[in-house]
């Protein structure tokens, strides 16, 4: 049965079965006032800012405007994988611009910079040619780890990349260490954070950015940084990532429009996966485990996730009409992914409205038949959490059939 009957305004009726509270999902094409969006002018000048800044303020918290100094300093550069790529190790520093630091600092931590070291992988025939495509994702245990991998291996997440593949394939791949942005602590004392403090100030207000925010933020300063690169084809960048890195992939791709395609891999609770339906993790398990990574005002959803204002298919929707990829794994129930899937199928109309095809699929496909052809792109895949090199191959497919095929380069 649907839950349509007595919806209040602007709630789009979905299968009953599909959440888990009442009350629909919010309609990403009616705005808060309960004005249809009837054409891409209403979604761009109205309704897109209006939910970017909903999720500003009940979810991941508003990024500070204000400007860094940035010092960019080539730590090595040389040819790897037999020739095939140029393989640079940059590292960014970022500092609070000098006047700012000069203001009387409580913490007298404020100033302090953060550098993020940046490695980057690139075709060496596309550079010679044209330049290259690049995945840019952060990673969770440091950029050795995303070459080589670790001993450490039943650990997913220190499995090395498929650097190789993807080179073969055309594209670049660029990376850092997430933890260098913000590390990944319940104390807004150390990462980016305190570059952006008002004088006394120590941690985010109820409304500022969380440790998310501040990947999300980090991802478009490393995007930056690739944009000055000639070898880099900077209008196919693509921002992807796994799990809490999923999320931060998401939200940066939604925030900023430079990023050319999104893919959110097993992202889960505050990703792509609908927060209304609570299945695994819930608003209040990660709001508990993990109040860091969000502004405060999120966890006053826990357990009430029907007063959301926004839900996770409206940041996928964020994307549109770029080209979106979430990726779920069978067995990583913590992270839902039945209602991973239903994050791209409720994005669907907001492509649709700005002429590009939503995801083509409405039920959920089974494992390892990957929704390549639409613009919307979904797969399922036997095993566990984590970013497999299953699943970059099926990134490449979607990146190819959607930002050009590369073949020939
Ligand atoms: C889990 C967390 C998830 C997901 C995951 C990860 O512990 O509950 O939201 O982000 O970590 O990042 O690996």
């Amino acid at each position: 049965s649907e839950s349509g009957t007595d919806l209040p305004a602007g709630r789009l009726a979905v299968p009953e079965a599909e959440l888990s509270v009442p009350g629909g999902l919010p309609d990403p094409l009616v705005c808060a006032d309960g004005t249809p969006v009837r054409t891409p002018a209403d979604w761009w000048e109205r309704r897109r800012p209006e939910l970017l800044a909903a999720f500003e303020q009940h979810v991941y918290g508003r990024t500070p405007g204000g400007a860094v100094e940035v010092g960019v300093e080539v730590l090595a550069e040389d040819t790897v994988l037999d020739g095939r790529a140029t393989r640079v190790e940059t590292r960014l520093t970022f500092r609070r611009p000098a006047a700012a630091a000069d203001a009387p600092d409580s913490q007298g931590t404020a100033a302090d910079p953060v550098a993020v070291t940046v490695l980057t992988y690139l075709p060496v025939s596309a550079a010679a040619t044209a330049p290259a495509p690049v995945f840019l994702a952060l990673n969770f245990r440091g950029n050795e780890i995303v070459e080589n991998g670790s001993a450490a291996d039943a650990d997913p997440v220190q499995h090395p990349w498929p650097l190789a593949e993807l080179v073969d394939r055309g594209y670049g791949v660029a990376t850092a260490c997430y933890q260098d942005l913000d590390p990944d602590v319940d104390d807004f004392g150390n990462g980016v954070h305190p570059l952006f403090y008002a004088t006394g100030q120590t941690r985010p207000g109820e409304h500022e950015w969380g440790a998310l925010g501040a990947w999300a933020w980090g991802l478009s300063r490393i995007l930056d940084h690739l944009r000055e690169d000639r070898r880099v084809d900077a209008d196919r960048v693509i921002v992807a990532g796994h799990s809490r890195l999923g999320k931060a992939a998401i939200w940066a791709a939604a925030r900023d429009e430079r990023f050319a395609m999104a893919v959110s891999n097993n992202s889960g609770c505050g990703g792509v996966a609908l927060s209304r339906r609570r299945i695994g993790e819930t608003v209040e398990a990660i709001t508990s485990t993990f109040p860091h990574w969000f502004c405060p005002a999120f966890a006053a959803y826990a357990g009430r996730e029907e007063s959301l204002p926004v839900d996770q298919h409206q940041l996928v929707a964020l994307v549109a009409p770029r080209p979106a990829y979430v990726a779920s794994a069978q067995d990583d129930t913590w992270a839902d992914p039945y209602g991973e899937f239903l994050g791209a199928k409720y994005a669907s109309p907001v492509y649709e409205l700005l002429g590009a095809e939503g995801l083509a699929a409405t039920e959920q496909p089974s494992v390892d038949r990957p929704v390549v052809p639409s613009r919307l792109g979904y797969h399922i895949r036997p095993g566990g959490h984590a970013m497999t090199d299953g699943d970059w191959a099926r990134f490449a497919d979607a990146a190819d059939r959607h930002l050009g095929q590369l073949s020939g380069r």
